[in-house]
């Protein structure tokens, strides 16, 4: 059966579309009470993630309750790496710890390439159970970490400002480097593909590191691992999103991927010129939702008019801050939708 609403899918495919399609980068979950009751009832953040029902039912709440025009599936990229044997804790207003992390080829050695269904399966039941809740009313993104962000986490252990110490192995020991980077990229490849069987109907990598690279260093360790990636999901559009990378745009823009998102440093004109020929995503700060709703309303339109007749899907330039008042992200939402349809 076809989908109700299908303007992202059309828009990643570079058509021109009634009106620019909307949704919000970490939509699912942070700013929603009724994401927090659900979590609560879960008890904590891996639980909600690995129950497949409860992780179905805070994907679909944006789409009833923000009026968005796609679902993303709540998880988290981290599952990757967990998926290859290397489990991660959740610290309460901390983030993600690994209590273990990689840092020779003998620590490689004990990984394994995640198989899907049998490490990664609670995503895929989770996508099946979503698939049957939207009923074809909106596409359900897929999406994981692009290799060098999950190479980040695996090697430093936690988030970090600098990732100086999976910096290091950059420099000191390339081969390991690329070793770890070729097994994240071949688990993530079976991953998203997976992702793609069990209803996905786009794909998106996140590569939220990518700007702690030099544009040398990015294309020896970032850039030849999306593309594998990219040249081997031809079922659906794959979205490449590196926040930071400025410097590859033109590069990413010549990958086999549909659709390039950028965030709020990326001078919309410049970013048409530099990829001419994909659909481009983004990328309105954030913060321009602590603002007024007058405020907020003007940024909305700039941005939509500067994209211009470009095939566009509108979006945050990163994840939506989680002490974002619900009124103001619908306030994002619907002005795209009426501004776009003039
Ligand atoms: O909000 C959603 O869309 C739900 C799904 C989702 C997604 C797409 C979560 C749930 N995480 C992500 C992606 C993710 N996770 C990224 C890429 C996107 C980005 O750059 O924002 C990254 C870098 C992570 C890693 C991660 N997970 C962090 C950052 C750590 C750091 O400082 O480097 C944190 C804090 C998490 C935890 C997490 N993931 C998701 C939620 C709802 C939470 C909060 C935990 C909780 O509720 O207890």
């Amino acid at each position: 059966m076809k989908l109700k609403n299908d303007l992202i899918l059309r828009a990643a495919r570079g058509e021109q579309t009634e009106r620019t399609p909307v949704w919000m980068m970490r939509q699912a979950g942070r700013i929603l009470a009724e994401y927090r009751a659900v979590r609560e009832k879960a008890g904590s953040f891996i639980k909600l993630a690995t129950t497949p029902e409860l992780a179905a039912e805070v994907t679909v709440q944006p789409v009833d309750l923000l009026g968005v025009d796609a679902a993303i599936i709540f998880s988290d990229i981290l599952v990757v790496p967990e998926g290859m044997g290397l489990p991660y804790e959740m610290i309460e207003q901390r983030g993600p710890v690994f209590p273990q992390t990689v840092h020779t080829l003998g620590d490689l050695e004990k990984l394994r390439i995640a198989d899907p269904e049998e490490h990664l399966g609670y995503v895929l039941e989770a996508i099946r159970i979503t698939k049957k809740a939207l009923d074809h009313r909106v596409p359900l993104i897929g999406f994981a970490g692009a290799p060098f962000t999950i190479f980040c986490y695996m090697t430093e252990g936690k988030g970090s400002k600098t990732f100086s110490v999976a910096k290091k192995h950059l420099y000191t020991d390339p081969l390991f480097s690329h070793a770890l980077l070729q097994k994240i990229t071949d688990s993530t490849i079976a991953y998203l593909k997976a992702q793609i069987a069990a209803g996905a109907d786009l794909v998106q990598l996140f590569d939220s590191w990518a700007g702690i690279l030099s544009p040398e260093q990015y294309r020896e360790f970032s850039l030849p691992y999306i593309k594998q990636i990219c040249d081997s999901i031809t079922e659906v559009p794959v979205t490449v999103f590196a926040k930071g990378a400025f410097f590859a745009r033109e590069e990413i823009g010549q990958l086999s991927c549909s659709v390039v998102g950028l965030d709020w440093n990326m001078d919309i004109s410049e970013s048409k010129k530099l990829i001419p020929d994909k659909t481009l995503q983004g990328n309105l700060d954030p913060c321009v939702l602590y603002a007024s709703y007058d405020q907020i309303r003007t940024e909305v339109r700039k941005m939509i008019a500067q994209f211009g007749t470009h095939p566009y899907i509108a979006n945050l330039g990163h994840g939506v801050y989680p002490d974002t008042d619900p009124d103001k992200v619908r306030c994002f939402i619907e002005t795209v939708k009426e501004y776009s349809e003039k």
